[in-house]
């Protein structure tokens, strides 16, 4: 009834909180910290939930201890962030014996029974991945820079994760297809700090490096602090002798440094999840339809006037002209 719930109700209303253990693979970047932000707000107790958090500090051992305390534990439900995509077969199986849905969110997992993955919620970085190639190969042609005469450095993420097999995967693939000099792909693990110590050693290694593929912004804003320390300048004007940064996840200080000109693009990677994991949770609770597999939605920002939309795949993509109000709400 309306008013004052009975004693009894309040105590059903205890009991029927959903209870969640949720895997978190760290506290990386800034990305992460609004991926955690978004989940374990929608799922709060108000919403019905009693989640159990812990967070893995990038290493797949403390995500394993972490399954086996919620399956020891016997959540109604687990919420997997993998730190990587291979290695999760038995504690998945584990799991799946003791009759525990596994929700995972962001990567992938690559596992052999793709039952033992109750759904996924994430973002589609193959699609990522195209659209940053496919701007640059437009904004090549756009400004009279001839294929052969791009020079690019890959600064990769934690290697085996999904974001960084597929954003490197689309960069070597659009450099084959479209003739641009790729001169190394290094793993930067998403922080600012190890980008700036790679980029500095390849600004001495190539003396012809143009463009900088960041696999994440907190690796930009790194591999900007090394390139502005060496001497050099950062933006669109390759033909200048600038350098060229590309990156993802359109956080709030990325969009700050295109804002700037510093980033010529910044293809957006949605970290707010939670309402999408906190439904899923509970349609799986109440054996409710619910789709196996969910891509967030993303876009992508420049201040370049020159390319407004790039060809995928399926179909056209618009490329958004970054204002102040879209920085502001993020
Ligand atoms: C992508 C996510 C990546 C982000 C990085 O969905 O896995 O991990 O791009 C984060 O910022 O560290
Ligand atoms: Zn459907």
């Amino acid at each position: 009834g309306c008013g004052k719930k009975s004693d009894a109700e309040e105590k059903t209303s205890e009991q029927t909180l959903i209870d969640v253990g949720f895997s978190q693979l760290g506290a990386e970047s800034d990305w992460r910290i609004a991926n955690t932000e978004s989940i374990r707000n929608s799922l709060s107790n108000e919403n019905g939930f009693n989640l159990t958090f812990d967070d893995a500090q990038q290493k797949q051992d403390k995500q394993f201890i972490a399954m086996r305390k919620f399956i020891q534990q016997e959540k109604d439900c687990i919420v997997l962030a993998p730190v990587m995509e291979d290695g999760w077969d038995t504690v998945l199986q584990e799991a799946k014996d003791a009759g525990i849905p596994v929700i995972v969110v962001d990567r992938r997992v690559n596992v052999q029974d793709t039952r033992l993955v109750t759904a996924w919620v994430g973002s589609d970085f193959r699609k990522e991945a195209s659209i940053a190639c496919e701007w640059l190969k437009s904004y090549t042609e756009s400004n009279g820079i001839k294929p052969e005469e791009l020079f690019i450095v890959d600064i990769q993420g934690t290697l085996g994760a999904t974001a960084q097999i597929e954003r490197s995967d689309g960069l070597k693939n659009a450099c084959e297809k479209y003739g641009w000099n790729l001169l190394e792909q290094v793993p930067a693990d998403y922080t600012q700090a190890k980008a700036k110590e790679v980029v500095s050693n390849l600004l001495n290694k190539y003396k012809d490096m143009n463009v900088v593929y960041c696999e994440n912004d907190n690796e930009a804003i790194g591999a900007i602090e090394a390139i502005e320390e060496s001497g050099r300048k950062v933006g669109s004007n390759i033909s200048a002798g600038e350098i060229m940064i590309i990156s993802f996840d359109a956080t709030h200080s990325g969009l700050k440094m295109v804002m700037e000109g510093k980033i010529a693009l910044d293809v957006e990677c949605n970290p707010l999840q939670g309402e999408e994991v906190a439904l899923l949770v509970k349609k799986v609770q109440n054996s409710d339809e619910f789709h196996r597999y969910t891509y967030v939605k993303e876009r992508a920002f420049s201040m370049d006037q020159t390319v407004k939309t790039v060809k995928l795949r399926d179909g056209d993509y618009e490329i958004t002209t970054l204002t102040e109000d879209i920085i502001a709400d993020r």
